[in-house]
């Protein structure tokens, strides 16, 4: 029989019912100081790894995952180079708590119960976890983000066939442009799933072009992809969104950096306190718990140290091999 010219081995997960299918083996040591130059380096010279495992017909386009490496800090149990079909972030929440339940449901840490606490080696900087743990299963986790802060409020963007819209920009690992829905005049509908990635695109290539957001203390993340369309849910603490992500699909999850980025703005706004427990909704129901641990700053910018609370179960495992005669090695999107 003929070789593959390729294989790894995959542990599929889903966190809130967002897939994050994590690499275990077969990629190797991506070469790189730190993970953000391991993050780089995958970009500009193995993305099509990302596209393999990502597209189709061995992904869709929503897929999204991690691929696991050795820690480039002594303070880290594992690195994290997170893969997406719309590129790598720099931090990814469900993503990290897909990694941290599979970390911990396929003994890859040393598991305790009830809490086991991995830290991770993210592009971003290092992510600390705690995984409630009972009988070896993963049951909640916790992951405490980078700092998170409200970059510009009040702004307005011209978009084409929008006119003007108003939103704010916030930080959570990733830029998001937080946006009621009112204001591009959208019910918050399944059937209208199509209008909002339309207009989160539209929004987002508008942002990106008129006022750019660029990270204060890192020019390299310089990009709005992310569209946080939000509407109220039955109290002030409880919110649904529909995250629409460039270049057209929804987070499935509540969004781990969208949330970060969401409990910046309300606290910059005034109408977050320390204490208090967001429940934010994502466009499918489930839910993540936000709170803010601490204030700190970013820059000139005051920051906040968000924690996330979410659930991933772990779906199965794969073997993924490339065949020399398979006319799609890097996938496709249709
Ligand atoms: O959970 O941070 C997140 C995320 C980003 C994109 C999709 N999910």
């Amino acid at each position: 029989m003929r070789k593959p010219i390729r294989q790894v081995k995959t542990v599929e997960s889903h966190t809130e019912g967002m897939p994050a299918r994590v690499v275990i083996d077969g990629i190797g040591e991506i070469p790189g100081a730190t993970m953000f130059d391991k993050r780089l380096h995958f970009m500009e010279k193995m993305d099509h790894l990302r596209q393999w495992l990502m597209f189709e017909p061995r992904g869709h386009s929503a897929m999204s995952g991690a691929i696991l490496q050795k820690p480039t800090r002594p303070d880290a149990d594992w690195g994290v180079v997170y893969i997406e079909v719309s590129g790598c972030l720099p931090m990814c929440g469900h993503g990290t708590i897909g990694v941290a339940t599979v970390l911990v449901e396929k003994n890859l840490v040393k598991v305790t119960e009830p809490i086991t606490t991995v830290r991770l080696d993210t592009p971003a900087g290092l992510v600390v976890v705690d995984v409630q743990v009972k009988d070896g299963k993963a049951e909640k986790v916790t992951l405490t983000n980078v700092p998170s802060f409200s970059y510009q409020l009040d702004q307005t963007v011209e978009v084409p066939g929008f006119g003007k819209i108003k939103y704010d920009m916030a930080f959570g690992g990733n830029f998001y442009a937080i946006i009621p829905i009112d204001r591009v005049g959208i019910d918050f509908k399944r059937e209208n799933g199509q209008k909002f990635l339309n207009a989160g695109l539209a929004i987002s290539d508008a942002i990106n072009q008129q006022n750019r957001p660029v990270h204060p203390e890192n020019p390299k993340i310089a990009v709005c992809h992310h569209i946080d369309f939000i509407t109220p849910g039955k109290d002030r603490l409880h919110w649904k969104n529909a995250m629409a992500i460039h270049p057209g699909w929804f987070d499935r999850s509540p969004c781990g950096t969208g949330t970060s980025a969401r409990l910046a703005q309300m606290h910059a706004r005034g109408e977050f306190a320390i204490g208090e427990v967001l429940i934010n909704e994502s466009w499918i129901g489930s839910q993540f718990e936000g709170r803010i641990k601490s204030e700190t700053k970013v820059g000139d910018y005051p920051a906040i140290i968000p924690t996330i609370t979410g659930r991933a179960w772990v779906m199965g495992e794969s073997t993924w091999t490339l065949d020399e005669a398979d006319p799609f090695p890097s996938g496709f999107l249709v």
